[in-house]
Order: structure tokens, then C-alpha cells, then sequence
């Protein structure tokens, strides 16, 4: 990996791993896309950024060859709820963006990263401990779009050798950019809520354990993945990772090591409820740590201690 596309440059993913790249591979050697611009976002003003459409397949691909890239990290998609909304969007902007996505790899021929998630398992799919190979049928249609966008990743693969590689995220928290439209942000909204309110209102029940992971070790995952010597790679699409397995209590029981104060009640989002419900409690991240050293640095209560600090020196 010498030269990066990234599309969704400005979610809450790519606004981390932009500036990794650009630490580990030089500025000019990242290509930060996005729908449209942010102003005063250092991924726009830092660096090498441009306006990218996924769905233009022509611009895409003129993109990618004026900028002579080696990898392309594609980002752009609808999450969970926000799909759940308007399935139809989320069936067309998930895929069809995959899909360009790929075409532009194969004729560059370029190292390709997509990412699913948790949400590519469903209510069949063992819950606790859930294997990196057994039963997905997702019954949302970003779940329904993730397990596609695995299996077209690994056709690509098989019939094209291309180099495509992928991660299964869980629930991402972070402090510099909100997530959009996901059923774990509820994980990431407590933090500001704590600290501006010191009482949070939560969507998600009681008792409902997801997979969450601290944005560091996520990012350190693409990176990883994406540096993985190929034929060490039994999977490619793609591996499950996972860093914690929490319910809201516990959240807000770190929280409270801090906030003693702190106060969570709850108001439940039947819908997002509904897709949490279908998720696995816990995910084996076993085959990424033997097939390429994946090992996440925070659990809960670090995680918790990094999110206050940071938010603390934040105007939220
Ligand atoms: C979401 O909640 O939709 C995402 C995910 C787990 O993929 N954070």
C-alpha cells in the first residue's frame, strides 16, 4: 500500500484513518473523497481532498487513475437505521458504490477495502461468541447489504484475483466525528450526554449486549489488515474483530467511575431495538489474531477514560 483512495472520507471512520495514512504514507499519497465538502475539516484542508459521488462511476474511476493509486479504501455507505428508513437508498447506495468501487480495483488493479459488520449476522446466527464462519441471514437491509458485499469482495477475489480484504466492525466509539445513522451510537452519545447533561436517555434496552471497539484499535485494523502479508490469509471477506461485548448499564457503570453522579434512563427506539435484538451478543475474532495479528489496546474502562479526557478539551 503506497497510494490511497477513500471515499467517505469525513465519517467517523474516515476522518480518523485519513490522518493515519497520511502519518504513514505522506500527505500527497492519500486521496480524501467525500459527497461533499466540510470546511475547516483538516482532512480537506490538510491534505489532498476531492469531491466524489461512489455512485459516478465514470468520475470514480478517472479519480483513481489521474491519481495513480494502489489501494482503494471505500468507506461511503448508509448504516444500520438510516438504511432501515429508506431501504431501497440503502440497497442502492451500498451496493451499486461497492460495486463501482470494485470495478475501479480491477482495472487499476488495486488492493481493495470495504468494510462489513456485525449487522451481516442474524436472529439464525449463534449469538455469544459468534463463529467467523457460520449462518448469516441478516433481516435488515444493511445487514442484507453487507453479507452481498462480502460474498461479491471474495467473487472479485476468486474470479479476478483481486486483492480484496475486509473486517466485520462492531459498534465504533470515538471523540472526533459522530457516527450517522447507526444502532450502537448510542454507545458514543452517552459520552457527550454524560459530560453535558450528566444524564443520558437511552434507545437501546437494558441488557442488550452489542460488540463495540474504540476507534484506535479499528483504525490500527484496516491498517493492519491491509499490510497483512496475502498468503497468510485464509479469510478475506471478510474477519470478524471484536474488543468488547457491553450492555448500556455497563457503559454507564464505567461512566459513573468517573461521573459518580451520572444518571441513565431509558426510552427504547423500537426500531433500532429491533435490529440491536438480531445482532450477536459477542463475536471470535479468533481467526484475524492467528491470520494477522489483530489485537485490540482498549477495553471499557480505558476506552471510557480516553472518550471523557478528549471530550473534555472539546467545545460539545
Ligand atoms: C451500525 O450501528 O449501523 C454500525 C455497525 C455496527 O455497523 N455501527
Amino acid at each position: 500500500m503506497k497510494k490511497v483512495l477513500v471515499t467517505g472520507a469525513l465519517g467517523q471512520i474516515g476522518s480518523e484513518l485519513v490522518l493515519r495514512l497520511r502519518k504513514d504514507l505522506g500527505v500527497d499519497n492519500v486521496v480524501a473523497t467525500d459527497i461533499k465538502r466540510i470546511e475547516d475539516n483538516e482532512v480537506v484542508t490538510d491534505g489532498v481532498f476531492e469531491i466524489l459521488d461512489v455512485m459516478d462511476y465514470n468520475k470514480f474511476l478517472q479519480l483513481a487513475k489521474d491519481s495513480n493509486v494502489d489501494t482503494i479504501i471505500h468507506l461511503a455507505a448508509l448504516l444500520s437505521a438510516t438504511a432501515e428508513k429508506n431501504p431501497q437508498l440503502g440497497w442502492s447506495l451500498n451496493m451499486q458504490g461497492l460495486v463501482n468501487g470494485l470495478e475501479v480495483a480491477r482495472e487499476l488493479d488495486a488492493k481493495f477495502f470495504a468494510p462489513s459488520s456485525i449487522a451481516a449476522f442474524g436472529n439464525d446466527t449463534p449469538k455469544d461468541n459468534t463463529p467467523q464462519d457460520t449462518l448469516m441471514r441478516p433481516s435488515t437491509m444493511y445487514g442484507v447489504t453487507k453479507v452481498a458485499g462480502e460474498l461479491l469482495c471474495d467473487y472479485y477475489h476468486t474470479k479476478y484475483g483481486l486483492d480484496t480484504r475486509s473486517v466485520r466492525f462492531p459498534g465504533l466509539i470515538s471523540h472526533k466525528v459522530l457516527p450517522g445513522g447507526g444502532t450502537t451510537d448510542y454507545a458514543v452519545h452517552i459520552y457527550y450526554d454524560a459530560l453535558k447533561y450528566g444524564k443520558y436517555t437511552s434507545f437501546i434496552a437494558e441488557g442488550t449486549y452489542m460488540d463495540m471497539m474504540y476507534m484506535d484499535d479499528a483504525i490500527d485494523a484496516v491498517v493492519d489488515l491491509l499490510n497483512a502479508d496475502s498468503s497468510k490469509l485464509k479469510h478475506r471477506n471478510s474477519f470478524n474483530i471484536a474488543a468488547m461485548s457491553f450492555e448500556p448499564e455497563q457503559i454507564a457503570a464505567s461512566i459513573r467511575k468517573y461521573i459518580p453522579n451520572f444518571e441513565m434512563d431509558y426510552d427504547v427506539d423500537p426500531v433500532r431495538q429491533g435490529i440491536a435484538n438480531s445482532w450477536p451478543n459477542s463475536i471470535d475474532s479468533t481467526c484475524a489474531t492467528e491470520e494477522w495479528g489483530f489485537e485490540p489496546k482498549f477495553d471499557l474502562d480505558k476506552m471510557t477514560k480516553t472518550m471523557l479526557d478528549e471530550l473534555s478539551k472539546k467545545e460539545i
